[in-house]
């Protein structure tokens, strides 16, 4: 037996123990070696139950990631999971940390289940574009109501042990920690009250009215955008309720296979590792993260109340400052508002909120009141010379080794960490708006930081739940960069002849949650306005300029916040209406610099859209602002609302053929040949028939 498995009787029950860290992933040979397990106790006939446990920090994690792709190797899981049900003593799961996919379908296909205080119990194949492959598509539904079995399986959200109970999932929370013991003690009780075999497969699966399914089907289908796993889910679910078991499975099983054969699995399964490999940077070899406890935020703006609050509800201790009363009071207000958010969203208890409140959270305009913290995040407004300010004052006050950082999210940091006598201890901490919400953080690196300060920054990042990502030091780093440069591209297209509200729809179809001029409405078009001024001076005289969006910022026109931008938003429209007007100021520019309008379909708009932004990404991979493709795409996905079904822009890329982006870009050079100059690491890999992934390892 490989030593992944253990095998002791005690008394009648056979305990069966899995060890096969860091998740107990179900690979290969813990498959054999489990059915080799299961196989050996019944042949000795010794055992009147089985327990199944798993050592570690967690019940299987699931079928093993990384064997996608690869032969199938028998055991095959659903086959394992068949066997383990029809043995003829009942089977015990003992649950904890968290069951997930293939783990939960074992459990499922064992007889009882009992779960830790703390377990969580989730089927989250769709995050990796597939379905529950193992039966758990007809287990599921027959062991809860199907419209809770369908939201685990379409959002592939996990839930904790008092819902699975209160649901049927599970049979019993444990007292402790003991997984193990608690299993052996069910056990014992089921054969002490003669209870056997439990077949979850024998049991009537639950149903829904065709109108229940219809419109979840049409709910599951709008928030899919394009993913097609959602959707299979809700086939499969649909093949349970009315076939018989073993048929259902094997629908199962084909709908399995048709997703596990998609673009869109290889798509989110990179995502997947990218979000783990990318938190894998060179510093951390020789750097060692400090002790941080107490932070200080520099400005209780959206961005400054959003970063305290993050550090809240991580558990650290936080102080804010602010310039004067007023502003103190606008800093508390939308902190205890975010801090009433959580508590409404069930993410936050109420006397938990109370005690960061009274306790953790204090608000001053006395900068020396950040004496003693050990991380200060500068948020206030985006101009150098602000910083700079700020930042000569923090270094004349903090103590020795605090970590001065800084939330710009285009400017030199280089240059800030010059104003200080500790550029060793300077970082960019760049969060994302709404930042107690977004899961990206950009941990920019300026020349001087040290090891010790980007471990820091990561360990931070860790704590705070969020995704880092390195970046180099360049105007908007790595996800700012690129977004004005396609962004450039998109203004571009507008100028030629397509109409914005198409450009919009064109890349909501392609699978982005808000097209870019959405986007800049929410976000407000005056912060686009004036990083445009910033950088004017530096613009090259031959750039194509388009200055319509100057034109309706400079009626006062922000977006959503003035309730008119590219939209207009009012008790009619919530959600923006085109704005006719915004065609006028267009047409009258076109008009002013003879520029007939040409037609530019959704697939040119699609093209020039990934051309722009693939070539800028393998810019910043070619000159190390990221470190590496992968880098990019996962700055993208979580921050930027690239759909995660296609994986990222150098996924993309990869997907569709580097030569194709190449000859895009050739192609449109020939109208502009200023904007579109090939990235040299695009020429290169494409030269030498490459990918983007080959530069991933
Ligand atoms: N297979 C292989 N490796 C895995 C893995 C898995 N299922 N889960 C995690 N790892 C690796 C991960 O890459 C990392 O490696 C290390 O373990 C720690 O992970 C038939 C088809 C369990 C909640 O989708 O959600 O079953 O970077 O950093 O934050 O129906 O990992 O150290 O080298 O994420 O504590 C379904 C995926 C599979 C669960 C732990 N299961 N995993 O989070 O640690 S499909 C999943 C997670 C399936 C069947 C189907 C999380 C976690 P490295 P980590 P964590």
């Amino acid at each position: 037996m490989p030593s992944l498995i253990n095998v002791n009787l005690e008394g009648d029950i056979a305990v069966i123990g899995i060890d096969n860290p860091p998740v107990n992933a179900l690979s290969h040979a813990v498959r054999e070696g489990l059915q080799e397990a299961v196989r050996g106790v019944l042949k000795d006939g010794l055992a009147k139950a089985i327990v199944i446990y798993c050592e570690g920090r967690s019940f299987f994690a699931g079928a093993d990631i990384r064997e996608f792709g690869k032969p199938p190797m028998p055991p095959h899981l659903p086959d394992l999971i068949d066997e383990i049900e029809a043995t003829t003593i009942p089977v015990v799961a003992a649950i904890h940390g968290t069951a997930l996919g293939g783990g939960l379908e074992v459990a499922m296909g064992a007889h009882y289940r009992v779960g830790a205080k703390s377990a969580k119990f989730g089927l989250p194949e769709v995050a990796l574009g597939l379905l529950p492959g193992a039966g758990g598509t007809q287990r599921l539904p027959r062991l809860i109501p199907v419209e809770d079995a369908a939201a685990m399986i379409t959002s592939g959200k996990p839930i904790g042990a008092r819902k699975a109970l209160a649901l049927g999932l599970i049979d019993e929370i444990a007292e402790g920690s003991d997984m193990r013991a608690a299993g052996v003690n069910f056990a014992r009780k089921l054969i002490e009250d003669g209870q056997g075999v439990r077949m979850t497969r024998a049991l009537a699966c639950n149903s829904m009215s065709d109108e229940a399914a219809a419109t979840l089907r049409a709910k599951v289908a709008k928030s899919a955008r394009g993913a097609i796993a959602p959707l299979s889910c809700l086939d499969a679910i649909d093949a349970a309720m009315t076939l018989p078991f073993d048929l259902g499975l094997k629908r199962e099983r084909e709908l399995f296979y048709d997703l596990m054969n998609s673009d869109q699995r290889g798509a989110m399964i990179h995502a997947f590792f990218s979000d783990r490999q990318v938190g894998k940077v060179p510093e951390l070899a020789t750097g060692t993260a400090r002790e941080i406890a107490q932070v200080g935020v520099v400005g209780g703006g959206t961005m400054g109340a959003g970063i305290a609050v993050s550090a809240l509800l991580s558990g650290l201790d936080v102080t804010l400052a602010e310039r004067d009363d007023e502003a103190v009071a606008g800093a508390q207000s939308r902190v205890s508002g975010m801090l009433g958010e959580a508590v409404k969203r069930g993410k936050l208890a109420e006397a938990a909120r109370d005690a960061i409140l009274a306790g953790k959270f204090r608000v001053t305009t006395n900068y020396g009141d950040f004496a003693d913290v050990d991380l200060v995040i500068e948020a206030v407004f985006e101009s150098m010379e602000v910083k700079k300010d700020v930042f000569t004052k923090l270094d004349s006050i903090c103590k020795p080794g605090a970590i001065l950082a800084s939330n710009t999210s285009y400017l030199d940091l280089n240059e800030i960490a010059a104003m200080t006598n500790r550029p060793q201890d300077v970082i960019g901490l760049h969060f994302f708006s709404p930042a107690h919400v977004m899961r990206l953080l950009e941990v920019v690196v300026g020349n001087e930081t040290s090891a010790d300060v980007v471990a820091s920054g990561f360990a931070l990042a860790k704590r705070l739940k969020k995704v880092a990502v390195r970046a180099g030091v360049c105007d908007g780093f790595i996800g700012n960069r690129i977004l004005s440069h396609y962004g450039k591209a998109v203004y571009n297209m507008v100028l030629a002849g397509a109409s914005p509200y198409a450009v919009d729809k064109a890349l909501t179809d392609f699978g982005l949650a808000m097209g870019p001029f959405a986007v800049g409405d929410l976000a407000g078009l005056d912060i686009g306005w004036a990083n445009r001024k910033r950088v004017a001076p530096m613009r090259d005289p031959n750039e194509t300029y388009p200055e319509f969006a100057d034109r309706i910022c400079e009626l006062g026109r922000f977006g959503r916040k003035t309730g008119r931008g590219f939209y207009i938003y009012d008790e009619t429209s919530r959600g923006g209406r085109p704005d006719p007007e915004v065609e006028e100021i267009i047409a009258k520019e076109r008009a002013e610099k003879g520029i007939e309008a040409r037609e530019i379909d959704s697939g040119e708009m699609i093209d020039r859209y990934m051309a722009a932004m693939v070539n800028e990404s393998a810019r910043v991979v070619g000159e190390g602002i990221a470190l590496r493709p992968l880098d990019v795409d996962v700055t993208l996905l979580n921050g930027y609302g690239f759909p995660r079904w296609r994986g990222g822009p150098m996924h993309y890329a990869d997907t569709v053929g580097l030569e194709k982006i190449l000859a895009d870009i050739g192609r449109f050079a020939e109208e502009d040949a200023t904007f579109w100059k090939p990235a040299p690491l695009l020429e290169k890999l494409a030269s030498e028939g490459r990918t983007f992934a080959s530069l991933n390892a």
